[in-house]
């Protein structure tokens, strides 16, 4: 098959999926047209089969919003006619959804019968599709989407409770691993080695956004160090990173806690790390947590969203209400501190992301919708 993927290319669980999607896809065969507006960073520079269009907004004095969703709608109708795709394959329905549906009636002509699948992936439901200035459309081309994919169960009712379009049928499928990277036995724990001096490892990877909670990590791990000797590594940015830090100067765990930005390779960190932290006020997926548990590391996140998907609470983490620090850190504390439970959740968890997530399984499955999409 050829198929056009867009999303976000910058850091975020919808623009890793998609493109780990994409490569994997590719791996099997087919050609795969990455459509957005700048190289999706898990991307590598060359892959066979990946092409990489780049989309290109004019900028004009009196367009003080650059129209980046109709530049994109054009550049879809061009990669569409030029390689004659199957499938545009829109992840994260705003405005990636609306801007596939300009394109296909754009092309309605031109009898290249492209078809339109969306993967919902989060806030593009539960949060800024729902704005008032986005409901409608966030419906509309949800409606008008050939084929429709949540990432969890939570999202597909979600869904149909924000947007009452009971008639479209979602398939859930859920986000995956590649087990051979998301591997503890494949790295050399670095990380342990350079700053933990025989501390425990505790993690946390995000864009730090207010969703995420961040400054509840912090007050945790704080808890948390008192009882166990500990490390905090914060991995990722974005708009709360500061306010983590400052929460580290004033709790006075700043010296024990490292901020090491943005890093595209996670699964080598992850490897070193003893718990994963993800107090999320709402997660649709926790694609991070998903990461953190093929790599043998326990989950310590809030019990929200699609997360009970995720993390089988008491077998391969503990989940909690999301700003109940202090169940948090006896959660966190209990794992740590039992070396037994620890193995055993550890090895519950890398078998778990195998057994349910595994990218064989799930791509094969999107492989599948495709087909059934395409008839
Ligand atoms: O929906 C978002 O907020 C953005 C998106 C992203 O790009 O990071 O995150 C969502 O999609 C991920 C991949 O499917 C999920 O793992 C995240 O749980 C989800 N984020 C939220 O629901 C807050």
């Amino acid at each position: 098959m050829k198929i056009g993927i867009t999303c976000y290319p910058t850091y975020g669980g919808s623009g890793a999926v998609a493109t780990e999607l994409g490569i994997a896809l590719a791996r099997r065969g087919h050609e795969i047209h990455f459509i957005t507006y700048q190289q999706p960073f898990r991307l590598p520079a060359f892959l066979p089969r990946v092409f990489f269009h780049e989309v290109d907004v004019v900028r004009y004095p009196l367009f003080e919003y650059p129209p980046y969703d109709l530049a994109l709608a054009v550049r879809m109708h061009e990669v569409v006619r030029e390689h004659r795709l199957d499938v545009l394959h829109a992840h994260y329905a705003i405005p990636h959804a609306t801007s596939a549906w300009i394109a296909r009636e754009m092309l309605e002509d031109d009898g290249t019968g492209v078809k339109i699948i969306t993967t919902l992936h989060g806030t593009d439901i539960t949060l800024v599709g729902q704005d008032p200035s986005f409901q409608r459309l966030t419906k509309f081309s949800i409606e008008r989407s050939n084929g429709l994919t949540a990432v969890s169960h939570y999202l597909k009712q979600e869904t149909y409770k924000a947007f009452g379009c009971t008639a479209c049928a979602v398939e859930v499928i859920h986000n995956f691993i590649d087990p051979a990277v998301y591997d503890r036995a494949a790295y050399r724990p670095l990380l342990r080695e350079q700053v933990a001096d025989g501390r425990a490892v505790v993690m946390h990877v995000s864009n730090f956004r207010p969703v995420k909670r961040v400054r509840d990590i912090v007050r945790i791990f704080a808890q948390v160090q008192r009882e166990v000797p500990s490390v905090l590594v914060m991995v990722g940015d974005g708009p709360e990173r500061v306010l983590a830090e400052q929460e580290a100067r004033a709790l006075g765990v700043h010296d024990v806690t490292h901020f090491l930005g943005r890093i595209d390779a996670v699964a080598p960190l992850l490897a070193s790390a003893d718990l994963f932290l993800l107090p999320s006020q709402s997660e649709s997926f926790g694609l991070s947590a998903l990461e953190a548990l093929a790599c043998g590391v326990p989950v310590v996140a809030s019990r929200v969203g699609g997360l009970p998907e995720v993390v089988n609470d008491g077998v391969t983490g503990v989940l909690c209400d999301p700003g109940d620090v202090d169940a948090m850190v006896a959660a966190s504390v209990g794992i740590l501190r039992d070396r037994d439970r620890w193995q055993a959740m550890s090895a519950a968890a890398a078998a778990a992301a195998r057994a349910r997530f595994a990218e064989s399984d799930i791509v094969a499955r999107y492989e599948a919708f495709y087909a059934r999409t395409l008839g």
